[in-house]
């Protein structure tokens, strides 16, 4: 029913592509998967255009652009040198047609920076003249993002020493509680957890169990997460007896379950396939979906975010979740976030999963690469949507500006929140 207590004409079907791509516009967006921080962790948070530059996707593309320059002398470059590297090799001299690529443009063109060859300069000179406080205020409100999930790892010491130190909430920047320190490098880390007065061993006995649930417990009070997260190889299995898998079986599951805290899962990276490449040296493969179908069978009482990295993985996906309710689909990730692959994706999950399902997450890095990550995602979103409601009028069913609202904000945060427990 609209506001006067009419019910909501039809919406005629020229009319759809213009009001769904307005709607997807206006609707906030919580966007469930980030590396950003508040500004309370100071450092932790990258913004600005060298960051913009040197994010790790560019960094991939400029040493194939430019071999001269091997991986070890462009990261021994100061950042000002690496971004102005990237800037003279990928934009100066080749038109920028990557996805990346097109990113910075998007984002210095949303805040008033003509793209352009001298972009780089003029950039710099925005940047020298804003503050913090302004800039996150600007970007959120650009990219219409009502708050994003921090990647918050116990292990990295920086980040640490925030959360021990406490700290006031930040409604716009919420914690995820990141565990591959924890259950994927369980054997690197234990002489840490030791120092940090846990009682574990590497032979994963009763003791070493309870003390890694004791740490689960202790960091989900702490920073109350909205779920728990990990990355895991392409070659995770479940069950095995493989480390990661005892400790997701005997910590991370009875925890996630008895606290409430859904558990993430981003499933099909192989990491340091290009070592000399650091963060830019990761790789995909594909999963076997079995060990999720199990997962999900197995503990029907836990709660599952799950984005696979491969593109091969994303039909069994959605399959899988036609079966289990327990396992919420988001994100198209890393890799897979380039239009052509999104709309793919998008269209798959709205054919098998109706509006059941999380369509994006960001995945951003640099605080403002929000606004690019939305607003390349929000248009492919609304293409595709505006076919399928075109496809419903066209069978007969009155599709209305209200219902479209509705569906839209279930996508874009409804069906998160209610996942997690913080919406009905
Ligand atoms: O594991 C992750 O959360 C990945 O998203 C990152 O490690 C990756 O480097 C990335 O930035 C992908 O977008
Ligand atoms: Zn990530």
């Amino acid at each position: 029913m609209a506001e006067n207590g009419q019910a909501q004409a039809a919406v005629p079907r020229e009319e759809l592509p213009q009001l769904v791509s307005a709607i997807v516009g206006e609707t906030p967006v919580f966007d469930v998967h980030t590396h950003l921080y508040s500004p309370r962790f100071g450092e932790l948070l990258l913004w600005g255009v060298d960051e913009l530059l040197t994010y790790h996707y560019l960094i991939a593309e400029v040493l194939r652009s430019d071999r001269s320059v091997t991986p070890e002398q462009f990261y021994a470059m100061p950042l000002a040198e690496r971004a102005e590297h990237i800037w003279r090799t990928m934009f100066a001299q080749a038109s920028p047609l990557s996805e990346a690529q097109r990113g910075v443009l998007t984002t210095l063109k949303a805040l008033g920076i003509e793209p352009g060859p001298e972009a780089l300069a003029e950039a710099r000179e925005y940047f020298a003249h804003v503050s913090l406080e302004e800039h996150v205020q600007r970007v959120f409100q650009l990219a219409n993002v009502s708050a994003v999930v921090m990647t918050n790892d116990p292990f990295d010491s920086s980040e640490r020493k925030v959360w021990l130190a406490g700290g006031e909430d930040e409604a716009r920047f919420r914690a995820a509680l990141r565990l591959d320190g924890l259950i994927v490098n369980f054997a690197q880390n234990l002489d840490t957890l030791r120092a940090w007065g846990y009682d574990v061993s590497a032979a994963l006995d009763e003791r070493t169990m309870a003390e890694v649930r004791r740490f689960l417990e202790e960091w989900i009070e702490r920073i109350a997460p909205m779920y728990l997260a990990v990355s895991l190889p392409d070659t995770f299995a479940y069950p095995s007896d493989e480390p990661t898998a005892r400790l997701i079986a005997g910590c991370v599951l009875p925890v996630s379950r008895e606290r409430g805290v859904p558990f993430a899962m981003m499933i099909g990276v192989k990491r340091g396939v290009n070592p000399a490449l650091k963060l830019a040296g990761d790789g995909v493969g594909k999963f076997d979906i079995c060990a999720l179908e199990r997962l999900c069978a197995e503990n029907p009482e836990n709660r599952f975010l799950v984005t696979l990295l491969s593109r091969e993985n994303q039909h069994e996906l959605c399959v899988a979740a036609r079966k289990f309710p327990n396992l919420m689909p988001f994100g198209c990730w890393w890799f897979l976030n380039n239009p052509s692959i999104i709309e793919e994706i998008t269209r798959e999950r709205l054919e098998l999963l109706g509006l059941s399902f999380i369509p994006q997450h960001s995945d951003a890095r640099v605080l403002d690469q929000l606004i690019y990550k939305w607003a390349h995602s929000r248009e492919i979103i609304a293409r595709v949507l505006a076919d399928k409601y075109s496809d419903l009028a066209r069978s007969g069913w009155p599709v209305t500006e209200e219902a479209i609202r509705r569906d839209v904000a279930r996508l874009f945060s409804g069906n998160f929140l209610s996942f997690v427990g913080e919406q009905d």
